[in-house]
């Protein structure tokens, strides 16, 4: 795969740190060596000592004051050694991507950690999206996705999708305005890149067949694309096998996907990461050095410590644990939703994820319904509208998260719901 035709000029302009070089140097160095190099702070003059975090089904997470002096100092831009050391493991066994053997250039899959996955999309779209660049994704779709893509003044093309995601026929027919053997000309308008959510959508909560992913792939291929797989709620599967991923069909080296820890760890230590062709994952570690330098060496370290005690099957134990809870909480909406709208709305069960796609009966766009009145009701929830490409467009769609509200209060919810929709109908 030749990268650099995917590339924006400023990504492709980013170089390493010179003084990044140096403190490299001075890793592999003797200890004999005296280095006035380093710029980094002296952990001695920090307050922070030490620290005990209690952890449920495992032993405490203790950072005696050495462990601390790390965790408070910089790291590298790609993230701990041990940590991604982990990851990579935990990606070779649950996708075995074909990458794994391949050389650098020819996109061995690489790794690196993000403050969360957003971080990992918002420095891959700016890595990848030029101004006028055409952009497949699936809409309705996840607003941090359009608000990271929108200011790049790309123009987005919607590929129509169901309750199994991105449809392919679609895609094949929107492709089909371009010729395939004319994608590498420089003139050429074909889009380069596709993204799609392929586990428990936001806000659809719609997951792809392994199916459609084959399919998807192949036009990529065909058509020469990158595809991104933003894939947070992978590990939210409610029924095994998981279906196959993107990265596992990717023999050419044009998946790249992002990882994150949010919905099974916890969403404010910030750790996601994303996992794709070195030459591109480069790319975002220097885009990292310029901005946040790093993920937090303390979130990094602590998260590293609970899975190098916990394992690959404790890791999965605790998954198991967390399914079983969202699986419960689904359960309880669609038991309510069955109550309460079954003649006033539609949904397909979700089989991942954290959300309810529920069309209204009768109201061609929720905005008013949702930000006035049901506020009045004492409910909320996210009117669909802004999951649209274009946000001002009517939508009779609503989303409802199973995740923080217990089944009474649900219950409650979508009761007040129903009687909302009965009065504007
Ligand atoms: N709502 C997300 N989704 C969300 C949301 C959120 C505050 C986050 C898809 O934590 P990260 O960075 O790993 O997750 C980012 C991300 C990436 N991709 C498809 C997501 O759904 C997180 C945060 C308040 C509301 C939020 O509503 O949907």
């Amino acid at each position: 795969m030749n990268y650099t035709r995917f590339l924006t000029a400023a990504s492709a302009a980013r170089r390493p740190s010179p003084i990044r070089v140096l403190t490299e140097l001075q890793q592999r160095s003797p200890p004999t060596l005296i280095s006035l190099a380093g710029g980094a702070p002296n952990p001695d003059t920090f307050p922070f000592q030490s620290a005990t975090i209690e952890v449920k089904n495992g032993p405490p997470i203790t950072f005696n004051k050495t462990i601390m002096k790390r965790a408070l100092q910089y790291s590298s831009s790609s993230g701990l050694p041990e940590l991604l050391t982990w990851m990579k493991n935990l990606q070779k066994n649950l996708h075995n991507p074909p990458t794994i053997s391949y050389t650098p250039e020819n996109g061995q899959m690489d790794m690196c950690v993000t403050t969360g996955s957003q971080e990992g999309l918002c420095k891959v779209f700016e890595m990848l999206v030029n101004p006028g660049d055409n952009v497949l994704l699936d809409s309705p779709t996840y607003p941090g996705t359009l608000a990271a893509l929108q200011p790049l003044g790309c123009n987005i093309i919607n590929v129509p999708s169901d309750q199994h995601g991105m449809i392919p026929a679609a895609l094949r027919k929107i492709l089909s305005r371009w010729d395939p053997s004319e994608v590498h000309q420089p003139s050429s308008t074909a889009p380069r890149l596709l993204y799609t959510i392929p586990n428990g959508g936001n806000p659809t909560g719609a997951s792809m067949t392994a199916q459609r992913k084959q399919e998807v792939y192949e036009l990529a291929r065909v058509y020469d694309m990158l595809i991104i797989e933003d894939d947070p709620y992978y590990f939210l599967q409610f029924d095994k096998p998981w279906a196959p991923t993107f990265l596992s069909m990717d023999v050419d080296g044009r998946i790249i996907r992002t990882d994150s820890f949010s919905k099974i760890l916890s969403s404010g230590l910030r750790i996601g990461f994303l996992t794709g062709p070195k030459p591109l994952v480069d790319r975002v570690v220097l885009h990292i050095q310029a901005s946040t330098m790093h993920t937090s060496t303390f979130t990094q370290l602590m998260v590293s410590e609970l899975l190098h005690g916990w394992g690959q099957e404790g890791f999965l134990r605790h998954v198991d644990r967390v399914i079983e809870f969202y699986g419960k909480q689904r359960d309880a909406m669609i038991s309510s939703a069955n109550t309460w709208l079954k003649d006033v709305a539609d949904w397909h069960t979700p089989t991942a994820g954290m959300f309810l796609w529920i069309k209204l009966k009768g109201i061609a766009d929720t905005q008013q319904l949702i930000m006035k009145k049901a506020l009045e009701k004492e409910v909320l929830l996210v009117p669909g509208g802004v999951f649209l490409i274009n946000s001002g467009e009517p939508c009779p769609y609503v989303r409802a998260a199973f995740s923080l509200s217990t089944p009474e209060q649900m219950d409650e919810a979508l009761q007040r719901l129903s009687a909302l929709i009965r009065e504007a109908m």
